[in-house]
């Protein structure tokens, strides 16, 4: 069944990690477009979940809590609590957000890993891991760092893992000139005391799953084109088994013999705390089994939203352990974003070089940045966050032309029909045609919508509201009120109208300021199913106060904002 016929959907958005704040780019990558996306959904009267919370184990982790002095469970507490209060700030409305770090997680990931290593899609091994004889510890991951062994690359800072650089997975035993980054970290001599030690681990036997991922990227030629295209050179280039533990103490423990001292790769389980969230979430609602029906029934409708580094693990890896586990079901979707970057330069945490979501909540509301971050969207290609062009958009378009529409229909009808909405008989051609490109945008919004097309659908609902300036501009209202009310109410009639339909297009993106405009309107709070409900919009009733909806910012209050950056830049 397609998704667009699914009434009932679990919608993801990748776990963040635990180790610092959520800035702009996490937010345009994956919560921002899975928000818009379920609030839409509800509108359109399905029954949506949206599933989200901290990924707290991993080296990631470790390191933070490393570098900083602190127990990686310090860490933990103070970032889930930090993103938390950042998402709530942003309206991003999660079902649940929960935490990876947790016995009931532990539990779910290790029985996951049990039923795969059961039915022999997971092998112990012994293979090489570089070693720090001065640590007296294996160096997963980012615990090293070297040059990138890839001739055609030679980048200085390749990780354990991959490379930044030119993006590939990296045998760190390869890596050249290599440097221990705990001793580093510590301010001890780095290099020259790493061994390639034998240890045991356990793989995940990726490659027997080739011809069945194919064959399920082959059954969703609607997948944006890269995502396809990077999903499908993977195979192509022939998948390998993935080692799927680590040495390390902080994670989810390896449950089987030999495996003290080990923990499962980040990577494995992580995505399983879409599952575990799944089942704390339905179990607290009293519904035991219920998570069920969204991961191992067809019939429901299933949606990762990641950001573009994520993609292998969702379209690749974690199909391949559902596979493998055999109980589940495979996603209908995995929505993919290109990054963004800010003021031409990629965003950096370490540098500091980001717009983070609390400092942003602390100057403005939350709508101008949902506006700005959907209106270049990196739905195709990487898009650039700029502060001036923050500023145009929220000045030109959100004040300008959405904001000042709503302003000019309500004011006019506060002053000259009393505050109440025109009584009038019936609307004129031009009133009626209006009224018919009203249900013109529901119909072309939801098209867009549906294909998760954000920043397409964002233009449509602009369109409208442009279209609605214009009509006030012909329709000369300031004009008719001296000579004709009758033809005055007509047009100020289907003003109110359009505005009544912008509170419901507008309200996935910008949640804070439609509600807003339903006050204004003494309409009640949208709810479940409203997409497509009748006008409320009474001749004769009254209406609310309107108010500045979306305020201009001028040069003043945005040059602060650059010149922090300006200043990370120049001081890094
Ligand atoms: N925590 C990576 C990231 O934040 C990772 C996502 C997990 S999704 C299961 O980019
Ligand atoms: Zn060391």
């Amino acid at each position: 069944m397609d998704l667009k016929d699914k009434q009932r959907i679990l919608i993801t958005a990748a776990l963040p990690y635990a180790n610092g704040r959520l800035h702009i780019g996490h937010v345009a990558g994956a919560y921002l477009p899975a928000d818009i996306a379920v609030r839409y959904l509800k509108l359109r009267g399905k029954e949506v979940h949206f599933v989200c919370g901290s990924d707290e184990n991993g080296v990631p982790i470790t390191f933070s809590a490393m570098k900083e002095g602190v127990t990686p469970q310090d860490i933990v507490d103070r970032y889930t609590n930090s993103i938390m209060n950042a998402f709530n700030g942003l309206n991003v409305d999660f079902s649940i957000y929960g935490r990876t770090h947790t016995p009931r997680h532990d539990q779910v990931a290790q029985d996951f890993f049990l039923r795969l290593y059961e039915r022999g899609h997971v092998v112990r091994k012994t293979g090489e891991q570089v070693y720090c004889t001065v640590c007296e510890r294996f160096l997963p991951d980012r615990y090293i760092e070297g040059i990138c062994y890839y001739a055609d690359c030679k980048a200085p800072g390749a990780r354990g893992d991959q490379c930044e650089k030119c993006g590939r997975p990296v045998d760190a035993t390869k890596l050249i000139e290599p440097e221990c980054m705990v001793c580093k970290t510590l301010g001890r001599e780095s290099r020259g005391h790493i061994e390639v030690r034998s240890t045991d681990h356990w793989y995940f036997r990726l490659d027997s799953f080739s011809q069945a991922l194919r064959e399920y990227l082959d059954s969703h030629s609607e997948w944006r084109e890269s995502v396809k295209r990077f999903s499908y050179g993977l195979i192509d280039q022939g998948l390998k088994e993935r080692g799927i533990t680590r040495d390390m103490e902080w994670g989810v423990p390896v449950p089987l013999p030999g495996g003290e001292g080990k923990v499962l790769y980040v990577w494995f389980d992580a995505p399983i705390g879409y599952i575990t969230f799944s089942q704390e979430y339905f179990e607290a609602m009293g519904k035991l089994d219920e998570w069920k029906d969204f991961w191992q029934n067809p019939e429901t409708g299933l949606v990762h939203f990641i950001g573009k580094d994520n993609t292998v693990f969702h379209t690749v890896i974690f199909p391949g352990m559902l596979m493998a586990h055999g109980d589940y079901r495979l996603a209908d979707a995995v929505v993919v974003n290109e990054f963004l970057n800010l003021e031409g330069d990629k965003i950096s945490t370490s540098r500091d070089y980001a717009v983070w979501v609390d400092e942003y909540l602390q100057a403005f509301p939350a709508d101008p940045l949902r506006y700005y971050l959907t209106a270049i969207a990196p739905e195709n290609s990487d898009a650039d966050f700029s502060w001036k062009q923050f500023q145009q958009h929220n000045n030109g378009e959100l004040a300008d032309n959405l904001g000042n529409f709503i302003q000019r229909n309500l004011s006019f009808c506060k002053k000259y029909f009393d505050g109440k909405v025109p009584e009038i008989d019936q609307p004129t051609e031009a009133g009626q045609a209006v009224l018919q490109e009203i249900e013109v945008a529901r119909a072309e919004l939801a098209e867009l919508l549906d294909e998760f097309h954000f920043k397409a659908a964002l233009e449509r609902l602009m369109r409208l509201s442009q279209r609605g300036n214009q009509y006030f501009a012909e329709e000369e209202p300031w004009k008719s009120r001296k000579t004709d009310m009758a033809a005055c109410a007509r047009t100020m009639f289907v003003g109110v109208k359009i505005v009544e339909a912008l509170s419901v297009f507008m309200s996935p993106f910008m949640p804070g300021a439609a509600a807003k405009v339903r006050e204004f309107m003494n309409l009640p709070p949208l709810t479940h199913g409203d997409w497509n409900a009748p006008s409320r919009l009474k001749g004769g009733e009254p209406l609310g106060d309107p108010e500045v909806l979306f305020p201009k910012y001028d040069d003043a209050t945005i040059q602060p904002h650059i010149d922090k950056l300006r200043g990370t830049v120049e001081g890094a």
